[in-house]
Formats: C-alpha cells, structure tokens, sequence
C-alpha cells in the first residue's frame, strides 16, 4: 500500500512538471515578436533561409529549456526526498548496477542528440541546397580590408560588372554609411553568392540574413537564399584579418529589380579576377 502510494505522488510529480514545461511553451507563443524570434536581428521572411534558422533556434531552444526544467525538478526533488534524516547513520541504500535506471540515461541523452542531429542536418540541408539557376550570381571577394563585388553575367545580369569596394577610415567621428561599399540584390529573386578571398581568411557577415561563411583563398565557399524584403542591412568581416578587420564593412541593399538594373548600369564593366589576388603560393603556379 505505502509504495502503491508513492508510485502515484512520483506519477503527479512527473505530469505537473510536464505541464509546467507546456505552460512555458505556451507563455513563450504568447510573447513579443522580439522573444519570439529568439532575440535574432531580423525577421523571419528577410531571406528565404532565415525563416528555417529562426525556427531551428527557437524550437531548439524550447526542448533544451523543457529538458532543462525536467532536470531541475527532478534534482530538486532528489535533494528534498532523499535528504540525509536527523539520526540517520551509514550510507543510505546504494543503488549501483541499477540497469533500468542506467538504460534510461543513457537512451534519454542518445536519443536527445540523435533529434538535434536530425534537426540541424536537415535544415542544413535545406539552407546549402544550390540553385539550379540562380537569377543573380555574384561574387564577393574579401581582401585586407574591403570588399570587390563581381555581378556575373547570367539570369537577369546582362553583363559582367564589378564594384570595387574601400575600406571604411573609422575616426571615432559620425561615419557616412553611404561611403561603404554596397552590395545590390534585387527582390524576390534567387542568388548565389560565391565567397573568395584575395589575401588572407576573412568571412562573409550580414547578420540580418542569418549566415556567416568564410572566404578562403583558394578555395570558394557559396551561399544561396532569395531575399524577401527590401531594406538596408549591415554587413562585416567577421574573421580576424588583420590591422584593419574593424574597418572591414559593406552593406547590402535589397531593392526591387528596376532598381537593381539601374545600380548595374552605372558601374564598372568586367569582373575583377585573380591577377588582384595576393597570395604568395598561388602566385607561384
Ligand atoms: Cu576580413
């Protein structure tokens, strides 16, 4: 009767702790878009990947929250239940090569991992899949310490042309933005971007899209989204590169595709390719 009793007391512990991880989920969908979105900088449409990053981060964020609640519970209940009596001797009943509990934590932390793998590499996936045809190809070439752009010829680029971006002189003084070298993608169309660098190891940045990726010499790393909204959005090297890493800066403009046209118009015909490169080894060949 008395371990009947029990098991039933631990049966409501466990359902009123479940309940209070619900009722945090629930209070988290009640939130401010600010929470709701996990405190990232943007907004879920900005790209077409940051809709899936968001998600992967908040629900991600609530399991680890539900198996960190369940956890503190249990340990609490562990310290209060089985807290040393006033007159108790000897060591309490051990409880070593206990295989059901061992299995159990054991499984539960597999099986943790094994959904959080499936989870990131699916979305992974998702985020890294090439367009088959982009409508926009440019690449964006990191050197010490600015940015070239070359919009490639293809989809809708008429012709190869290429801005050549130069590094921001930070004085501590209010800094015309308008200065900065500007990448200009239009709206609601698909883009590659394929990432190279001149020199060193640098890493492409804009917070606002969700997506950091290195740009290495020798070696090119692409990212692929569609941007959904039109907007000013900053953009930084985000790889120590040097003396000058903090003046590295760019920003992108998302602009509707007549806009788009009329920025290519005006700049400089052609790509600027390796021969600006910097690289002792590869110069060599
Ligand atoms: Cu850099």
């Amino acid at each position: 009767m008395r371990s009947q009793n029990r098991t039933s007391s631990q049966r409501s512990r466990i359902i009123s702790v479940t309940a209070l991880a619900a009722a945090g989920a629930l209070a988290l969908s009640g939130c401010s878009p600010e929470v709701q979105r996990g405190w990232l900088p943007t907004e879920k449409d900005t790209t077409s990947n940051t809709g899936i990053l968001t998600d992967l981060w908040v629900n991600s964020w609530i399991a680890a929250l539900i198996v960190g609640i369940i956890t503190w519970a249990l340990m609490l209940w562990c310290i209060v239940a089985y807290r040393r009596r006033k007159g108790a001797t000897g060591f309490p009943r051990q409880i070593s090569y206990n295989l059901p509990l061992e299995i159990f934590y054991t499984a539960i932390p597999l099986f943790l991992v094994v959904v959080f793998f499936y989870f990131t590499d699916r979305d992974q996936r998702a985020v890294d899949n090439p367009n088959a045809n982009p409508d926009v190809t440019v690449n964006v070439v990191g050197k010490q310490w600015s940015w070239d752009f070359n919009y490639e010829q293809g989809g809708i680029v008429k012709e190869d042309v290429h801005e050549s971006g130069i590094q921001a002189h930070l004085t501590g003084k209010e800094y015309d933005l308008e200065q900065l070298p500007t990448l200009y993608l239009p709206v609601d169309k698909s883009v590659t971007v394929e990432l190279t660098s001149r020199d060193v190891i640098h890493s492409f940045w804009v917070p606002a899209f969700l997506q950091k990726r290195d740009m290495i010499p020798g070696k090119p790393n692409y990212m692929y989204f569609t941007p959904q909204k039109e907007g000013v959005y900053e953009g930084k090297c985000a790889e120590l590169c040097g003396e000058y890493h903090s003046e590295m800066l760019f920003r992108v403009k998302v602009v509707s595709e007549a806009e788009f046209q009329a920025h290519l118009v005006g700049l400089e015909k052609g790509l600027l390719d390796e021969k600006y490169d910097r690289n002792p080894n590869l110069n060599e060949k």
